[in-house]
């Protein structure tokens, strides 16, 4: 591989990956996209390309006069509009008779499960919208949300949307003092919390943490409180509420707020490296219209015959978008599971895909390279033969884990889309359109319809091939609209990179076909003796080797190169660790990318530190892997390297 290559600035491109995978002519023949005709459509005129998608996709109270007004960085999309996204969600389904059709197939982690029809979802959603109101809550005031995967998560969602009422959820698990910094930063009114979630088969408690919170949070007024595991919890009176009192309390009709459609929807919080979490925001009808697009075409949503499986935490934008806005909207039956994969045994997943017959299923590339690790026999025990298409999102799928997705869970006829997003883009950016696109197992391959993606050097200009930083060109319905109560921080840390665009903080290159392939964090990125390095190629090239269910690579300081290329690396199946294996491994980097690309040290470990929505913490790898002396050869796997790795990971917040 490119030994002599030239160094540049910008990231290398080593990873030769040339496996091709057109559509299945039977998935294209009945997709619902099967040409490039949408791409050429929004190409001609693609603000007129997102009014159609908004006026066909939505229910609009109101028209827009003006599709877009762009004063860079900030956007409004459809201007004048009016709609209630609770609406869209669930009242206009149940108007159209569709009332008896399941929204959710909910299971709870010890097997408790519940059938929650549209027709249940509305009358649940008009109670609590009337509770909210009752504890004060009115139009614009901000509504904390800590709640563990329960239907009462949902229905909480679309009740503050319903009365106009913006959520900020946080991730269920979270310590105290970050719930304190994002009660406090959105000065929220109202607490939405339970006793606790199962995990692993335990109660985790929740409300515990709420009440050493709000200590803390002079802006909370109520807490409102779902029984979900029997733990004993203290009720402050007048202050601490169980929803089932509230809820039967409660009249059973509560009109929808007709909102603006720059009115703010949520805000999420994402954190920074180092300094305070930033408040990201989404507001209403650009919000929905790319929500929807999205879901109905990268899904290929055929809202009768299929049953939907985001596998994501409700909490991650991933969730937001894909497991409650965009499936609801677009009228789907969609499966919610609470718990972890492996309670009560390693073939949960699968377990209830078979018996809920899903068809679509949409999960991250950490989960994928665990079940790699559990091994095949797991989905090889359940009649998955419903499953049609295939879905990855949350970090670069390595070719290896792509293969296995395929194989072992799509029984190689199921197409795979990689989705590229962030919190901030809202909604999904750049990805194949399942019957259209040829797909390459690592690629994210096109932007959608509607999107324009370039890829820059350091200076800005746009790299026609080779690697260089991701930036999105212009606005799109879904984008963040700021960071909460912070101008500034927005423009600096989104729009100051490169003039006139967005900068993603991704790395990503293109192939001589112009396919994307998304190359981690830049900050991430590796500096070995000049050469620019990416994480995910380098890990690729490590779980490309039979032996490696999962690999995490950092650039640690070192005198003679700058930085050298560590590589922490959990084994697959009966391979087991040890010097000659991490030798092996060194020397498979160095054949399938180059010799600049072999590990200093490989460490095997059993545990990455993960943030909750399972991408790593490469941060935390660094500290470990320059805090300590670990020599240059081949270190079999030190039980400290790992207690270290876990105990600086429960002393940082954890997040996205
Ligand atoms: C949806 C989500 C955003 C960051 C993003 C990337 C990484 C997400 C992919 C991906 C490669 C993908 N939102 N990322 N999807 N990298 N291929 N398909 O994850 O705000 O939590 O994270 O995640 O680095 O910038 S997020």
């Amino acid at each position: 591989m490119p030994e002599g290559q030239s160094r540049n600035d910008t990231i290398e491109d080593r990873l030769v990956e040339d496996r091709t995978f057109p559509p299945p002519e039977s998935f294209r023949a009945a997709s619902l996209v099967s040409s490039p005709a949408l791409y050429d459509e929004a190409n001609q005129d693609w603000q007129g390309f997102w009014a159609r998608q908004a006026a066909d996709l939505l229910h609009w109270d109101q028209d827009w006069q003006t599709i877009l007004e762009w004063d860079e960085p900030f956007a409004k999309w459809f201007v004048g509009g009016k709609l209630n996204v609770c609406h869209n969600a669930v009242d206009r389904h149940v108007l159209a008779g569709r009332g008896d059709k399941v929204a959710y197939h909910w299971e709870g982690e010890p097997g408790d499960t519940r059938t929650i029809t549209y027709a249940d979802l509305l009358a649940d959603v008009q109670r609590f919208a009337n509770v909210l109101k009752g504890l004060g809550v009115s139009k614009g005031d901000r509504v904390c949300l800590y709640m563990p995967m329960i239907p009462e998560l949902p229905v909480a969602m679309l009740a503050c949307a319903r009365i106009g009422a913006p959520h900020s959820i946080v991730f269920g698990g979270f310590s105290p003092d970050s719930l304190i910094d994002r009660i406090n930063d959105a000065a929220c009114r109202v607490v939405i919390t339970a006793d606790g979630g199962y995990r692993r088969g335990q109660p985790l408690a929740l409300k515990p943490n709420v009440d050493v919170a709000v200590g803390a949070t002079p802006s909370v007024e109520h807490v409102v409180v779902v029984k979900r595991v029997n733990e004993p919890v203290t009720m402050v009176a007048g202050r601490d509420h169980w929803w089932s009192d509230l809820m039967a309390a409660a009249d059973a009709e509560c009109p929808c707020e007709s909102m603006d459609s720059e009115d703010l929807l949520f805000l999420l919080y994402t954190s920074g490296t180092t300094a305070k979490p930033k408040g990201i925001m989404h507001t209403t009808g650009g919000y929905l219209t790319q929500v929807a697009f999205t879901h109905k075409y990268v899904f290929d949503l055929h809202p009768d015959t299929d049953v939907y499986w985001c596998a994501a935490d409700i909490g991650w934008i991933t969730g937001h978008s894909y497991i409650v806005y965009g499936p609801l909207t677009n009228g789907a039956t969609s499966v919610i599971y609470e718990g972890t994969p492996d309670t009560p045994a390693q073939d949960r997943l699968w377990d209830i895909a078979e018996r809920y017959g899903v068809t679509i299923l949409y999960t991250a590339p950490t989960a994928i390279r665990t079940f790699m690790k559990w091994g095949a026999e797991h989905p090889a025990s359940h009649d998955l033969s419903k499953l049609r298409l295939l879905g990855s999102v949350g970090e670069p799928i390595n070719p290896e884990a792509w293969m296995w997705y395929h194989e072992h869970i799509g029984g190689g006829r199921c197409p795979i889309v990689d989705t590229w997003w962030q919190t901030e883009t809202g909604a999904i950016m750049i990805s194949p359109l399942p019957g259209a696109t040829i797909t390459k197992p690592g690629s994210a391959t096109f932007p959608l319809p509607g999107i324009e993606i370039e890829v820059v050097n350091e200076e800005g200009q746009r790299v026609e091939r080779g690697g260089g930083y991701l930036t999105i060109t212009r606005p799109w319905p879904s984008m963040l609209r700021g960071i909460y109560g912070d101008p500034e921080r927005y423009q600096d840390t989104y729009w100051s990179s490169y003039a006139g665009k967005y900068f993603a903080g991704d790395g990503c290159k293109l192939d001589d076909e112009g396919y994307l392939w998304l190359l981690g964090r830049v900050d991430d990125v590796m500096n070995v003796s000049g050469h620019r390095l990416s994480t995910a190629e380098v890990e690729s090239a490590l779980v490309d080797h039979p032996a490696v269910a999962e690999a995490a690579v950092v650039g640690a300081k070192d005198d003679l190169t700058g930085q050298a290329v560590m590589a922490f690396v959990i084994t697959r199946g009966t391979h087991s660790a040890s010097p000659e294996l991490g030798a092996e491994l060194r020397g498979h980097v160095a054949t399938k990318l180059g010799a600049i690309a072999r590990p200093k040290v490989v460490i095997f470990t059993d545990e990455l530190p993960k943030t909750r929505s399972g991408k790593i913490m490469r941060r935390l790898l660094r500290d470990v892997a320059e805090g300590r002396d670990l020599g240059d050869t081949t270190t079999l796997a030190d039980p400290n390297v790992v207690e270290e790795i876990k105990r600086r990971a429960a002393e940082s917040p954890t997040e996205d």
